[in-house]
C-alpha cells in the first residue's frame, strides 16, 4: 500500500485484504483471527470492524461475546472490546457484519520534518468458539501476499501456509470524532503487567528453582502447596503461579478456580477465587493479589481449577527440590501425595510489619 499525502476534507477509507467473494472459511478454537492495519499517513480513527461470516450452533445467539483487540506489530494488546454474538442474528447467514465501536485514535509516531507516520497495527477478532457456538469467518486469496496470521493477543500467531486472507475490513476516519455514539461498548485497557515483588515491599517464600521441568492438570482437583518461615505477624498479600489455560468455549472472566489458605491443622485462613483471564494459553508467571491476611510462619496453599477436559490450568512443577513441600487435592481435608516429589510453582508473598515508632 502506497501511502497517501493526508487529505484535506473528512474521509473514510476501508481497508482491506480480499475481493469480496470468499474462497472458504474457518473458525478456530482456543485462537483468534489476525488482521494487519496499515493506515496511510496522518491522524486516524477507528470506527468499524466489518466480518465477512457465519454463525453456527443454537438457533438464537447464545448470550457470550467475542472479542475485538488492536495489537501493536508485536501483538500484544493495546486496547480491546467486547461484542455480542447476537451481532449474528441468523444462524449460517453469511454477510457483511458491521460491528461499529466507539472511535478508537490510531497511535502514530513524528519522524522530523514529514508527516505523522501510521505505526504497524493488528486487528485480532476472537470468538472463543465450542462445538455449539462460534462464527465462520470467510478468507479470500485474491492478494498474493498474506496481511493474515491466526493467534491470540500477546501470543506468538501462527502463520497461515496457503497465504490467505482473512475477510475481516477496517473501517478508519480522519475526522475526529464529536461524541461517540452511545450504546456501543467501550474499549478496555489490558490487565496491567505483573508488579516486581521486591519493589512492592514484599518478602518472597518459595520452593521452586523457577525453571518448569514438566506442567499437569488434575481433574477436580490442583495443586497444594506449604510455605515455612514466614517471618511473626506477616501477612499474605500475593500468589504468583507459573502456569497456562487451556480450553475454550468458556468466557476466562467469569470462570474461576478457587484457592485456600489454611494452616498445619487444616484451619482456613482464608479463600476466595481466581480468574481464568488472569492466564493466557502460553505458560508464564500470574500475579494474583490478595487482600492481606496474618498468616503463621508455616501456612499451605491449594488451588482448585475445577479443570476438566475443556476448561483447566496446566500448573508447572520444579523436580530440583532437596524435600517436595507439595501436594494435590480438592480442598485442604481432600489432599494427596504426588507419585514423585516435586514442588509446584507457586509462590507466596507476604507483608511484614514495620516496627512500631518510639
Ligand atoms: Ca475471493
Ligand atoms: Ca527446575
Amino acid at each position: 500500500m502506497i501511502a497517501a499525502a493526508p487529505p484535506a476534507a473528512p474521509e473514510t477509507i476501508v481497508l482491506k485484504h480480499d475481493d469480496g467473494s470468499k474462497d472458504g472459511e474457518r473458525s478456530l478454537g482456543a485462537s483468534g483471527h489476525f488482521v494487519k492495519l496499515q493506515c496511510p499517513q496522518g491522524k486516524w480513527w477507528l470506527s468499524e470492524v466489518r466480518i465477512y461470516g457465519a454463525r453456527y450452533g443454537t438457533p438464537e445467539p447464545p448470550l457470550d461475546q467475542f472479542t475485538i483487540t488492536l495489537c501493536d506489530n508485536e501483538f500484544k494488546t493495546l486496547k480491546y472490546i467486547k461484542k455480542p454474538y447476537s451481532i449474528f442474528s441468523e444462524r449460517g447467514a453469511w454477510r457483511d457484519y458491521p460491528v461499529p465501536v466507539p472511535p478508537l485514535e490510531l497511535p502514530t509516531r513524528q519522524v522530523a520534518g514529514k508527516e505523522l507516520e501510521p505505526l504497524a497495527l493488528w486487528i485480532n477478532v476472537a470468538f472463543n468458539p465450542s462445538s455449539t457456538k462460534g462464527v465462520y469467518v470467510g478468507y479470500d486469496n485474491s492478494d498474493l501476499e498474506c496481511f493474515s496470521k491466526t493467534g491470540l493477543p500477546d501470543h506468538t500467531p501462527a502463520e497461515i501456509p496457503d497465504k490467505y486472507n482473512w475477510m475481516i475490513r477496517v473501517v478508519i476516519t480522519n475526522s475526529p470524532p464529536q461524541q461517540a455514539p452511545v450504546g456501543l461498548g467501550e474499549w478496555l485497557e489490558p490487565r496491567r503487567p505483573l508488579v516486581p515483588w521486591d519493589k512492592a515491599g514484599l518478602i518472597e517464600l518459595k520452593n521452586d528453582d523457577g525453571e518448569s521441568d514438566g506442567k499437569q492438570s488434575m481433574g477436580a482437583a490442583g495443586p497444594a502447596v506449604r510455605f515455612q518461615n514466614a517471618p511473626e505477624g506477616a501477612k499474605l498479600a500475593r500468589l504468583r503461579l507459573y502456569g497456562s489455560r487451556y480450553g475454550s468455549g468458556y468466557d476466562p472472566e467469569t470462570t474461576y478456580a478457587d484457592y485456600y489458605v489454611y494452616d498445619d491443622g487444616l484451619r482456613l485462613i482464608q479463600t476466595g477465587r481466581i480468574p481464568y483471564a488472569l492466564f493466557t494459553y502460553q505458560e508464564r508467571w500470574v500475579d494474583v493479589p490478595l487482600k492481606p491476611v496474618q498468616v503463621p510462619g508455616a501456612f499451605s496453599v491449594l488451588i482448585n481449577p475445577s479443570a476438566h477436559q475443556y476448561k483447566g490450568i496446566y500448573f508447572h512443577y520444579d523436580k530440583d527440590v532437596a524435600a517436595a513441600h507439595s501436594k494435590y487435592g480438592r480442598m485442604p481435608e481432600e489432599t494427596s501425595d504426588l507419585e514423585e516429589p516435586w514442588d509446584w510453582m507457586i509462590r507466596a508473598y507476604v507483608e511484614v510489619p514495620k516496627p512500631a515508632a518510639q
